[in-house]
């Protein structure tokens, strides 16, 4: 029996925390924090800001087996995964890590112990690469482990240098590759170079030593570090003696759904081994993906998320699958990985929901993709062309989920090509977009400043318990630097050894307040956060001065803070009263708590409706009315996410965590101030709602006082209408549909009137027509008729004349309107719109309009007599 993945996940887990190292869960595959990433794509990358020397933990050796997503780079194009044997788009990456501490020697011996020694690998069958230049690590293959020269193969940047991306921590790697071996045109010794598939990558250590900047400049790292990453599903690959992941016990229950489903059987057909990899890798990033949070769209991570499931679903349909079914294969992921990653488990339904929907409204573009297909194809042979354009692929690529391949498969059938390069300038355009919108979203760079006083001190939060607390002044920043001391009028940021002020975090703002010495006083305007456990007081020097080193008091504002304590605990309530109401996919995705008001953004997509929003509100503050005491207690990450304490995705914990409780309704991980009872909280009232984004909304609300301040000025809103009315504001509603509805009765009064003047108005006028070489012609200054009424006055008088032609203008605010209209008999030789063409030249404006009307606006109302005059001008010789 061959060792089962579950055993090679623990047993590398186990080794290490041997080794002294803490066995830390996976972090989410939203990277927390980093805008610069897509997915998290490494084991390291939840460590990032640690290598850094941003943050520090309490442990200095770390592992983990790390849920990843990777669906761009040399491999990992989503169009070869499926096609080749061990790429994929999620993946388990194992790793270890040294945060300063062990270095290339422990990293190298352990790797190979645990390989040779404990998974018992054939040393034989083993090689290694270096960086080019790094002759310590040969040199510890070669001396310390006693690999022979052979085995030992130097490579450059392009292979043997790791970045996590264009910016981060990187460094030089070493590594391990297996001889599956021998293929077909592979290469003799020990190549891992041979693209022939025989040498297999299983570990890659990474010795990180340098930061690379946005401008490429590599710093040295404060701690040179390790950081190494196996993926478990190669591992797997080996230690189960196969070839091919997808041979692998990983997949194995994953693919028997999908062949039980389609009643395809894997190996009768490749391309149809195809299909069915394509369906097992792809059920399993949906998976993980969805319960981590991301939701179908058109942008950013769901679009991702929207391409993958859609291409799943295309080789659903290759498999005779003509109904959703990638669902039941995610169901298939649940049953084989749900034990190793609760969260999946735990989102189950919503997860097969979800995807069936994806399913179905891809099952309606589907048809009509193909029928675009058709459309182009045939359009493009009756012209007799053999390939069709890029932007039309790209179009199907794009707006109807076609992957290229299945595209090019269709193309292929129809002795069709097309425009590659067309299709590429379409895509890369579209990559440059979603790089655009990726940039910019935000997260400030820490200045170099704040990680320096970071790695020097760090301050002890008191604030919990206390508002106030006397303490020592640390440091001193004021533009930019540190300083020995600030003046009155001096902006400053102070640093404390021991503070009551909480720093913004978790989406409760800053508090604000005053620091006294004995020689000056500070006004703090807000408290930070910048890196690590560094806290900052913002604000300015208003009396004498500080110094560092002098004995200070702290002072929290306490009614700013109260506020803020009301609507943090607020956000609570919600949030457990939300689950209640919409189910436990309504997972928190932002929140901003300040002393005024909160705000609560969770995953949802529809609008809630009155009654779930009264639902909400009366849940709340009936948890409010039952006075339930806050408990709050300190555990491992894990007793807590196990106890069903809500965590927000992405967000980064530590190892021990706080959480936070109210009565059995309320259970969450949070650093922030919180209300002793809920009956602190006061009243809570939701005062909007609205969508921020695909799959997200935002509730707003108000707690305690503010509540009560809405009410009264809506109250008094409600009082100043019933005055106005002079009704009793009881009596407001039907008042207001009364006087609508007279309203409506006057308009219509006053439409009657102005078309009987203007009835009357047109007699007159008719009157004035002339003759002009048989024609009769009338034109006519009007006053205030404006819009439809000046074309209903040319209709009536074109009616009164019965033949003839009609112009009336109508001056305004130093403007001039023009109006013409030719009866039926005379549009043969008079077209409207030419006669108003010329006319407005001379009032300086511009028309048109059909044979029978046409208007125009005009500048010079002072020339309204000449206009009329080319019009008899022009009548004349059209006449003759
Ligand atoms: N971070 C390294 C990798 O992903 C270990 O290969």
């Amino acid at each position: 029996m061959s060792l089962p993945s579950r055993e090679i996940r623990a047993t590398f887990l186990r080794f290490f925390e041997e080794r002294g190292h803490r066995v830390l869960p996976s972090a989410s595959l939203v990277p927390s924090g980093d805008p610069t990433l897509l997915f998290t794509n490494a084991g390291m990358v939840p460590f990032k800001r640690i290598f850094t020397g941003e943050e520090s933990r309490d442990y200095k050796r770390a592992a983990t087996s790390q849920k990843c997503m990777r669906v761009s780079g040399k491999h990992n194009d989503l169009e070869n995964v499926g096609r080749t044997p061990r790429h994929h788009t999620f993946f388990e990456m194992l790793g270890n890590f040294s945060f300063g501490d062990y270095g290339k020697r422990e990293a190298i011996a352990w790797a190979w112990e645990l390989v040779t020694a404990v998974f018992g690998l054939p040393i034989e069958k083993l090689g290694v690469t270096v960086f080019r230049e790094d002759d310590e690590a040969a040199g510890l293959w070669r001396d310390e482990v006693g690999l022979a020269a052979d085995r030992i193969v130097r490579l450059d940047e392009a292979d043997n240098f790791w970045a996590m991306g264009d910016t981060g921590p990187c460094g030089p790697c070493s590594e391990i590759y297996y001889d599956l071996g021998p293929t077909p045109g592979a290469r003799p010794g020990f190549d891992p170079t041979d693209e022939s598939g025989r040498w297999l990558e299983i570990w890659n250590l990474v010795f990180m030593q340098f930061d690379r900047d946005a401008g490429g400049t590599m710093r040295p790292l404060p701690r040179p570090s390790i950081d190494t990453g196996s993926g478990l599903e190669r591992l797997t690959t080996v230690l189960q003696g196969v070839r091919s992941t997808y041979d692998t016990d990983l997949f194995a229950g994953i693919l028997a759904r999908a062949q039980e489903l389609s009643q395809v059987r894997r190996g009768a057909d490749p391309e149809k081994d195809v299909s069915l990899h394509v369906v097992a890798d792809h059920a399993r990033a949906v998976t993980f993906l969805i319960a981590d949070g991301v939701l179908p769209s058109n942008e950013g991570r769901g679009y991702v998320l929207r391409r993958i499931l859609r291409r799943a679903a295309r080789h659903g349909v290759l498999l005779g699958l003509d109904r959703p079914f990638l669902f039941e294969v995610c169901d298939a992921v649940v049953d084989e990985m749900g034990e190793a990653y609760p969260d999946i488990a735990a989102r189950r339904r919503y997860n097969q929901d979800r995807v069936r929907r994806e399913e179905e409204r891809f099952g309606e573009t589907l048809a009509k993709g193909l029928g675009l297909l058709e459309d182009e194809v045939g359009a493009a042979k009756r012209a007799g062309r053999t390939a069709l354009a890029g932007d039309v692929v790209f179009k199907l690529y794009d707006t109807f989920g076609f992957p290229l391949d299945l595209t090019e498969d269709i193309l292929a059938s129809k002795q069709m090509g097309f425009d590659r390069a067309g299709f590429e300038a379409a895509m890369n355009e579209q990559r440059e977009r979603a790089r655009a919108a990726w940039k910019g979203s935000g997260e400030s760079a820490v200045g170099p400043i704040y990680a320096q006083l970071a790695a020097d001190f760090e301050s002890g939060f008191r604030g919990y318990d206390a508002l106030a607390a006397d303490s020592r002044i640390l440091a001193l920043v004021s533009g930019g630097a540190a300083v020995p001391q600030a003046r009155a009028g001096d902006a400053v940021e102070v640093v404390a050894e021991e503070t009551p002020f909480y720093a913004e975090g978790g989406g409760q703002v800053g508090d604000r307040g005053v620091i006294e010495t004995a020689t000056g006083r500070v006004e703090v305007e807000d408290t930070q956060k910048p890196a690590g456990g560094l806290i900052i007081h913002r604000g300015k020097v208003v009396s004498g001065e500080v110094h560092v080193d002098q004995a200070a008091r702290l002072l929290v504002d306490p009614v700013r803070r109260g506020g803020a304590v009301r609507h943090h605990s607020g956000t609570h309530l919600l949030h457990a009263a939300l689950r209640e109401v919409l189910g436990p996919s309504a997972t928190q995705r932002g929140s901003l708590v300040t002393p005024g008001r909160l705000r609560f953004d969770f995953s949802h997509d529809a609008p809630l409706s009155r009654a779930q929003i009264e639902a909400l509100e009366d849940l709340v503050n009936g948890w409010v009315a039952e006075n339930a005491p806050a408990v709050v207690e300190q555990m491992p990450h894990r007793d807590a996410i196990g106890a069903g304490a809500l965590a927000m995705f992405g967000e980064k914990y530590g190892d021990v965590v706080r959480v936070v409780s109210f009565g059995d309704f309320s259970k969450e991980l949070c650093g922030g101030t919180h209300a002793r009872a809920t009956g602190d909280v006061g009243p809570l009232k939701v005062v909007g709602e609205s969508g921020i984004a695909a799959g997200v909304r935002r509730i707003e609300a108000l707690t305690g006082a503010e509540a009560l301040a809405r009410w009264r000025d809506q109250e008094r809103a409600l009082e100043r209408a019933a005055e106005l009315l002079r009704a009793p504001v009881g009596e407001v509603e039907t008042r207001v549909e009364k006087l609508l509805e007279e309203r409506r009765a006057l308009e219509r009064e006053l439409a009657e009137l102005r078309a009987r003047e203007r009835r009357a108005a047109s007699g007159d006028l008719a009157l004035q027509a002339e003759e002009i070489g048989g024609v009769r012609v009338l034109a006519s200054r009007v006053e205030g008729v404006g819009g439809a009424d000046l074309r209903a006055l040319v209709d009536e008088l074109r009616e009164r004349l019965g033949s003839g032609i009609v112009l009336v203008a109508a001056p305004a605010d130093g403007k001039v309107t023009l109006a013409l209209g030719v009866t039926q008999d005379l549009v043969g030789r008079f077209k409207a719109g030419d006669l108003i063409r010329e006319t407005a030249v001379i009032v300086g404006g511009k028309g048109g309009g059909r044979p029978d009307f046409a208007q125009a606006g005009g500048r010079d109302p002072g020339k309204i007599d000449e206009a009329f005059a080319r019009l008899r001008e022009l009548v004349r010789q059209g006449a003759s």
